[in-house]
C-alpha cells in the first residue's frame, strides 16, 4: 500500500510526491494547491527520526508548522489564496501565521534539498559535513546565536551517512536515485513558492 511505502521507503515516497508537485506546477504558471504542497512537506518529517535525538527540537518545530499548513489547506485552495488572507489581515509576519509558517517550512524543504545536493558531491561517510554546509547556507542567517550553537553541537551527534541510509532502508545506489530525483523536482517547486513571496512583495529575508 502507499501507506506502507511511505513508512518503509521514506526517500522513495518523498521523491515520488515531489515529482508530482513539479508536474502540478507544469510550466510554472499553474497555481500549486496548498493540499499537495503541505502533504509533500509532511512526507519529509520521517527523515528526522533517522537523525537521532539531537534534532528532536527541529522536528517538533517543523512538524507543528506543516500541521498548521495541512489545516489551512482545508480552508484555502492555493498558497496564493492563503497568503492573500494574511496580507488583508495584516498578519503576514505574526508569530504562528500561516504565511510565516509557510516560509519556515519552505526553508526546511530547501535545507533538505541543499543537504541532498551536498551529499551527492561529498565523498566519504560523513553526514555532519554536508548537513553543516546546508545549515550554514539555508538556516544560519535566520537563526539566533543560541540556536546556531545548539545546532552545531547537535551536528556532532548525527549518525554517519551509511547509518542514515540504513535507517531509511536504502542502499547507496537506490538512495542516490531518489535523492537526485528529489533535488531535481524540489528545485522548481521551492523557486515557485519563493516567487509567490517575492511577487506579493513580502520578501523572504525574515
Ligand atoms: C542531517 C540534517 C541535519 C538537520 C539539521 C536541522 C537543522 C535545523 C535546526 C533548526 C532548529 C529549529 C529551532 C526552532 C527555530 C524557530 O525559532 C524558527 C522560527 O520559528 P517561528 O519564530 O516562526 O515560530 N523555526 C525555523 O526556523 C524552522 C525550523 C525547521 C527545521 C527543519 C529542518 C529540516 C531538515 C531536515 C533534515 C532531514
Amino acid at each position: 500500500s502507499n501507506g506502507g511505502e511511505a513508512t518503509d521507503r521514506p526517500l522513495f515516497a518523498i521523491a515520488t510526491a515531489w515529482k508530482g508537485l513539479q508536474a502540478e506546477l507544469g510550466d510554472g504558471h499553474a497555481a500549486l494547491t496548498l493540499r499537495s504542497f503541505s502533504s509533500g512537506c509532511s512526507l519529509i518529517s520521517p527523515l528526522f527520526g533517522c537523525l537521532g535525538i539531537a534534532f528532536k527540537f527541529a522536528e517538533k518545530d517543523y512538524v507543528a508548522k506543516v500541521h498548521d499548513l495541512c489545516g489551512a489547506a482545508k480552508e484555502y485552495e492555493t498558497l496564493t489564496a492563503m497568503i492573500g488572507q494574511d496580507i488583508r489581515n495584516d498578519t503576514v509576519r505574526n508569530g504562528g501565521s500561516h504565511t510565516r509558517n509557510l516560509l519556515r517550512v519552505l526553508r526546511g524543504v530547501d535545507m533538505v534539498r541543499v543537504l541532498f545536493e551536498h551529499i551527492l558531491v561529498t565523498e566519504g561517510n560523513s553526514l555532519k559535513e554536508p548537513a553543516s554546509k546546508a545549515y550554514d547556507q539555508v538556516f544560519a542567517p535566520h537563526h539566533s546565536w543560541t540556536i546556531r550553537k545548539a545546532v552545531s553541537a547537535g551536528m556532532f551527534m548525527l549518525p554517519t551517512k551509511s547509518q542514515f541510509l540504513k535507517k531509511l532502508h536504502e542502499e547507496e545506489d537506490s538512495a542516490r536515485t531518489h535523492i537526485e530525483e528529489f533535488v531535481k523536482s524540489a528545485t522548481p517547486v521551492v523557486e515557485y513558492v519563493n516567487n509567490v513571496f517575492v511577487t506579493n512583495e513580502l520578501g523572504t529575508d525574515w
